[in-house]
């Protein structure tokens, strides 16, 4: 039985060699499950096909053949584990290279744009009032007679009504705002003083148009109402913001003016920024350039909305944005504003 013996250990040998020999040419973990249940395969692996010779020796040659049945086992084993984590690392180090990604490319910047400039000067003055304890408030574009006229003092026969100086949605009845006080009138009727609100928004005049003059423009119109209330706290008010917009240098001046819905009213001017109020070509040589109008609130526009005016008085002040955005950028076409180019738009 020694031949037998002989026999089966070389085809042991053989076995391990060749199948060692198959494992280095592997390249796929496909290849290499396939290699594990041809050698090492529980049911007809090559190694089991060995083994099953084992019944037909003799006791003393059992225990020789099983341990070198499982020393090959063991090796097989060993390599196939060492082969799966080799192609493994190769497959990983193939990833990395076919994903390579270089981080020190730079990155594509996205194209931003900006605020309107408009929307800056409103945002701007609005932030400047409320840091005074004004409240914003917006309301509707599409207003009627009462709010926009009847209850601001506008008489029937003013010029403003004409058919030619408001674009009319309904004759007589539905307009589009000529200014945003309609939302005072609506502010006053809903809430008791003291009143504290500043309007920003569209407003809509049916007139000529040239560089200083759109039939759609921006205003900011604010109103004041308490027990105490003067002109003087009108002046600190618009001074406070003309300071804050224009710069703590500028100086203002209060010319008497008229308004249906204030009484005293006044228009009020800022020293020219160009020439510091000597005269130049920007103030057309008066020193002075006009910025907004206020005065203090009609008696009649208090009783209008349920106020006593023996109790209560209050200030009102109005501004068109697109005029204080020209004065404090330089703009000296109205028309700019709302033309799009984005040559103008990119200057800010
Ligand atoms: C109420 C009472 C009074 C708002 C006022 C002005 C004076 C004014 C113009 C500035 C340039 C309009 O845009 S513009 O053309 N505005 O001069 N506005 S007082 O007075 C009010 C508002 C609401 C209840």
């Amino acid at each position: 039985m020694i031949g037998q013996l002989e026999d089966i250990l070389a085809q042991l040998i053989e076995l391990r060699e060749r199948a060692i020999a198959e494992l280095e040419g592997i390249t796929t973990s496909a290849q290499l499950d396939e290699w594990d249940t041809r050698y090492l395969g529980r049911n007809r692996g090559e190694l089991k096909n060995i083994s099953a010779v084992m019944p037909k020796l003799t006791k003393e040659e059992r225990p020789v053949i099983g341990q070198k049945i499982n020393t090959v086992k063991a090796a097989l084993e060993q390599a196939l584990k060492d082969r799966r984590e080799a192609l493994k690392q190769r497959e990983m180090l193939q990833r990395l290279e076919q994903e390579r990604l270089d981080v020190t490319l730079p990155g594509r910047t996205l194209p931003a744009g900006h605020m309107h400039p408009l929307s800056r000067v409103i945002q701007e003055s609005t932030d400047i009032f409320v840091r005074m304890g004004f409240q914003i408030v917006q309301g509707p574009e599409v207003e009627t007679d009462y709010y926009n006229f009847q209850a601001l003092n506008v008489p029937t026969d003013h010029p403003a009504r004409d058919m030619q100086d408001t674009f009319w949605v309904a004759p007589g009845e539905i307009l589009l705002r000529t200014q945003t006080s309609p939302m005072q009138i609506r502010s006053m009727k809903r809430q008791r003083p003291p009143i504290r609100v500043v309007v920003p928004g569209k407003v809509y005049r049916n007139e000529a148009l040239d560089a200083s003059h759109e039939a759609v423009f921006h205003q900011i119109e604010g109103l004041l109402i308490d027990e105490y209330c003067t002109m003087a706290d009108l002046k600190g008010v618009l001074e406070r913001f003309a300071h804050e917009m224009f710069g703590p240098e500028r100086r203002l001046r209060f010319r008497g003016s008229y308004f249906p819905f204030t009484e005293p009213s006044a228009e009020v001017d800022i020293s020219c920024a160009s020439c510091n109020g000597t005269g130049c070509r920007v103030c057309k040589y008066t020193g002075w350039l006009e910025v907004l109008g206020s005065g203090m609130v009609h008696p009649k526009v208090l009783r209008e909305v349920g106020y006593d005016p023996a109790k209560y008085r209050g200030f009102a002040f109005g501004m068109g944005v697109e005029r204080i955005a020209m004065l404090k950028y330089g703009v000296s076409d109205i028309r700019l504003f709302s033309g799009n180019d984005l040559r103008f738009l990119r200057q800010f």
